[in-house]
């Protein structure tokens, strides 16, 4: 379903985009003209295409606009539009969302400067050269300024590896004040998804003012963004927000159910909540305006007749279908990893330490403290083998071809798919059919940990609901990245990852 306000968006875009390239302006305004007859009409679009009505017939709507919305109704994506963002450079399409700054003045920054980037234009506004432009006055170059911080702090997500040492080190620091009797990181933090935008600390304090004004002395606070009654934000040296609240006691579980999102869950569970007649919202729950729970989270979900669930399940993925039909999973946990098949061959004696059964490593070794495997790594593109070998996993790059990938599943024991999450790079193959391949073939998934490289939990999920084993491996080079198998674990936990789904929780992984 596609509503006119949706198809307009997609053509005044485009109009955005043709207008920054420097498009014939006709052609621009044919483009917003139409939008704006979409957005203003009372017809629904979907049902006039679906109907075989005559577009044509429209003011303003020619053969070429005819065809361009119908494929918008009919596909949901315009790939006029897709190429344009493909071949406009990222930066200036941000800058569309800074308040001030329409297509004229961003193709006007261009051209006089070449600038592509917000950290460019940023420079270009504060040495005074954006000034000289024509219509560039300093009223106009504060709200560019403004504009560019809010659209940066907006963009900005962190790898949850990377904010871990120090959230932990911040709920430390607030549990040790004096009055604190909780401190705990809810939002993304805590359904331990591969990104997290801003941490959310719920704090249980005698006198929150004194948390507050202790909190924000927190030596890396870079600024401090608010102090109210009940909330504070603050910036970290690396840009990192911190949202804290005060919650009382006596409604802290429906604080953390409401602050642990996501907001997709909470949305459903007040749904649920609804059809009994009870409310739910960060306080707890009512019915007839009388609270029945709140204290705990096991509370608030018995409260509306469900089960409790983990944190990391709670995105609105089936979970609460699963719990009304006794089919929640049962989630692996870090403590039952009993190996390790992917780390480097220095590492045996810590892989020993850290109580592994096996380990794979890519040189043949025999040892009788540990079973040792020999792993060959190949890419799929590339499929030499001149070696031996106990297993072996084929790599999947960014080149790699479904035909590839499809006949490498005939000899390999694991698929690695590349992924790089802060660059935003994905694979575009056809999982389905490849997982549904490798469980014919008996073909696991290698979960790599690094935090950067970690496989989405969508496609875990998606593998293990087809049958397809899946191997946490670290990957790990140094001592220190043979505990990324965490990061591993929390993915495939949110890929809802049972014990009978890995492989290496088992004492014997073959
Ligand atoms: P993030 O920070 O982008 O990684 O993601 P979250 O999930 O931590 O989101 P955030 O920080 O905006 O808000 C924290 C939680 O608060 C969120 O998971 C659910 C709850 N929440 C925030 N806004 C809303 C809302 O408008 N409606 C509902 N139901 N819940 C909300
Ligand atoms: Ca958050
Ligand atoms: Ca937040």
């Amino acid at each position: 379903m596609i509503t006119n306000k949706e198809i307009a968006d997609m053509l005044s875009q485009t109009a955005n985009l043709l207008e920054i390239k420097g498009e014939n302006p006709f052609k621009v305004r044919a483009y917003r003209n139409a939008a704006k007859l979409i957005e203003n009409s009372s017809k629904d679009f979907e049902k006039l295409v679906k109907e075989g009505f005559d577009l044509t017939k429209l003011p303003g709507i020619g053969n070429d606009l005819s065809t361009y919305i119908k494929e918008i109704v009919t596909t949901g994506k315009f790939s006029k539009l897709e190429e344009l963002k493909k071949e406009i450079p990222e930066g200036l399409i941000d800058m569309l969302s800074i308040e001030g700054l329409g297509p004229k003045r961003i193709k006007q920054i261009y051209d006089a400067f070449g600038v592509t980037s917000l950290d460019e234009l940023k420079k270009y506004a504060e040495n005074g050269e954006l000034d000289k432009l024509p219509g560039f006055g300093p009223t106009l170059i504060q709200k560019i300024l403004k504009g560019i911080k809010q659209l940066k702090k907006a963009g900005i997500r962190f790898l949850w590896a990377d904010v871990e040492d120090m959230a932990e080190d911040l709920r430390e620091y607030l549990s040790k004040f004096p009055g604190v009797e909780i401190v705990e990181i809810a939002g993304s933090y805590r359904r331990r998804k591969e990104t997290v935008g801003d941490l959310d600390i719920l704090v249980v304090a005698e006198d929150y003012m004194k948390v507050s004004e202790y909190f924000v002395k927190y030596p890396r606070v870079k600024e401090i963004h608010s102090a109210g009654l009940t909330r504070s934000t603050v910036f970290l040296d690396n840009d990192l927000q911190i949202d804290l609240r005060a919650v009382s006691r006596e409604s802290y579980g429906a604080a953390l159910h409401y602050f642990t999102g996501s907001k997709a869950h909470n949305i459903e569970i007040r749904k649920i909540a609804i059809d009994k007649d009870m409310k739910v919202n960060e306080y707890g729950v009512y019915k007839n305006d009388k609270k029945i729970a709140g204290k705990t989270e096991e509370e608030v979900y018995e409260a509306v007749g469900l089960c409790y669930m983990e944190p990391e399940l709670r995105e609105n993925r089936g979970e609460i279908e699963a719990c009304l039909n006794h089919s929640l999973p049962n989630l692996v946990n870090l403590e039952d990893i009993k190996g390790d098949l992917n780390i480097s061959v220095d590492l045996i004696d810590e892989a020993i330490k850290l109580g592994y059964k096996y380990v794979g490593v890519n040189a043949k070794i025999k040892r009788d403290d540990i079973k040792v495997y020999k792993i060959l790594e190949v890419d799929v593109n590339k499929l030499e083998i001149n070696e031996d070998y106990d297993f072996l996993v084929g790599i999947v790059n960014e080149n790699a071809t479904s035909e590839n990938i499809l006949k490498a599943i005939k000899k390999v024991d694991f698929l690695r798919f590349f992924r790089d999450i802060q660059a935003k790079k994905e694979l575009n193959i056809d999982f389905e059919t490849i997982f549904e391949e490798m469980k014919k073939e008996n073909v696991a998934l290698e979960v790599i940990s690094k935090p950067n490289n970690l496989i989405s939990e969508v496609l875990i999920k998606s593998a293990i609901s087809k049958g397809v084993k899946i191997s946490i491996v670290s990957g790990a080079k140094t001592k220190k990245e043979l505990n990324f198998i965490k990061y591993g674990v929390n993915q495939s936990r949110r890929g809802w990852a049972e014990n009978k789904d890995v492989i290496n929780v088992s004492d014997n992984p073959f």
